[in-house]
């Protein structure tokens, strides 16, 4: 008998195909309902997205659970601790997402500060014979402050590096690079232009980017966020949009995805994206492979390639 999977977020139909193969798949996109109770108790498998994870709630009506796969870097929205005191593994796919989410950080910028959004929009209105666009702001030779020099804060500065770029950072622990590093974000936001946030959720990072910071960051500063919303406080920056407080901000993550705030709809120095980092065809097959290898890896009692727990 195939072993059964729990299946939390669409997929890519590849991975789906592949996984209908060796698995009984039941899809189950409402995670905060209850699962029937037969389909609860067999159930051995969950795969699922970074920005989903699984529920506590869920976790606790599956039984027999033995591996999550996150299809995803992004570790915040499964209990490690719980999973590691009830046996259950967790893996994730590190590493192959890295450059494209550092890429479309490097995107993000250029897009808010040089208006390619709002000059896409401005051609194809047939504005452009009556106006101009105005000016937007130089990217190079600018200064950077990345808050979470990890994997994707590190490629995200190897980029910028490519433009001239002052770089500075924040994180955890020091690096074993010539960018100075600040003690606070405060401090960080103070000394650059542009303030990228790249560091991992959790519950310590929950909201850090508040009032102090955006006042930190200034008029001039520009925000950019390829992580998570909830490392940002949403209100206290709609407010320091609106307030000039801060120039602009770009944003691919949001508090409660897939629900984004309409005020920022009306702000034009303001690009958003629909947490896409990591959305292109080459990365989503490598991510699929991996969470491949970690089931097959599982149930063919190996080591997994990317084990969390
Ligand atoms: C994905 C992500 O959008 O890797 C992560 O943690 O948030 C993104 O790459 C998502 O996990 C796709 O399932």
């Amino acid at each position: 008998m195939k072993p059964s999977i729990l299946q939390l977020c669409p997929l890519m139909p590849h991975l789906e195909a592949a996984l209908a193969e060796r698995f009984d798949i039941h899809r189950f996109f409402e995670t905060d309902a209850a699962v029937p109770g037969e389909q609860a108790a067999s159930i051995r498998g969950v795969v699922t997205g970074g920005h989903i994870g699984i529920p506590a709630t869920l976790a606790a009506q599956l039984p027999a659970l033995e591996i999550v796969a996150i299809n995803g870097v992004g570790f915040d929205k499964v209990d490690l601790g719980e999973a590691k005191r009830r046996g259950v593994r967790v893996s994730n796919t590190p590493d192959v997402l890295t450059e494209d989410v550092a890429d479309l950080a490097i995107g993000l910028v250029i897009a808010l500060l040089r208006q390619l959004a709002l000059g896409d929009r401005h051609v194809r209105e047939g504005r452009w014979p009556a106006g101009d666009l105005g000016l937007g702001h130089k990217v190079s030779r600018r200064r950077y402050g990345i808050f979470g020099l990890g994997r994707i804060g590190l490629a995200i500065a190897r980029r910028l590096e490519g433009f001239d770029a002052e770089i500075h950072y924040a994180s955890r622990s020091a690096r074993d690079v010539a960018y100075p590093r600040h003690e606070t974000l405060v401090e960080l936001a103070a000394a650059c232009d542009v303030l990228i946030v790249a560091a991992a959720a959790s519950a310590e990072t929950r909201h850090v980017i508040d009032r102090s910071v955006l006042d930190a960051l200034g008029p001039k500063g520009v925000l950019v966020n390829v992580a998570r919303g909830s490392l940002i406080d949403e209100a206290a920056l709609l407010d320091a949009l609106r307030e000039g407080r801060i120039a602009g901000a770009a944003l691919d993550v949001f508090a409660d995805e897939p629900h984004v705030p309409e005020a920022f709809f009306a702000l034009p120095n303001v690009v958003l994206t629909p947490h896409m980092a990591s959305a292109t065809h080459e990365t989503r097959q490598a991510m699929a492979d991996l969470v491949l290898a970690n089931l097959d890896a599982h149930f063919a009692g190996r080591e997994l390639p990317t084990a969390l727990v």
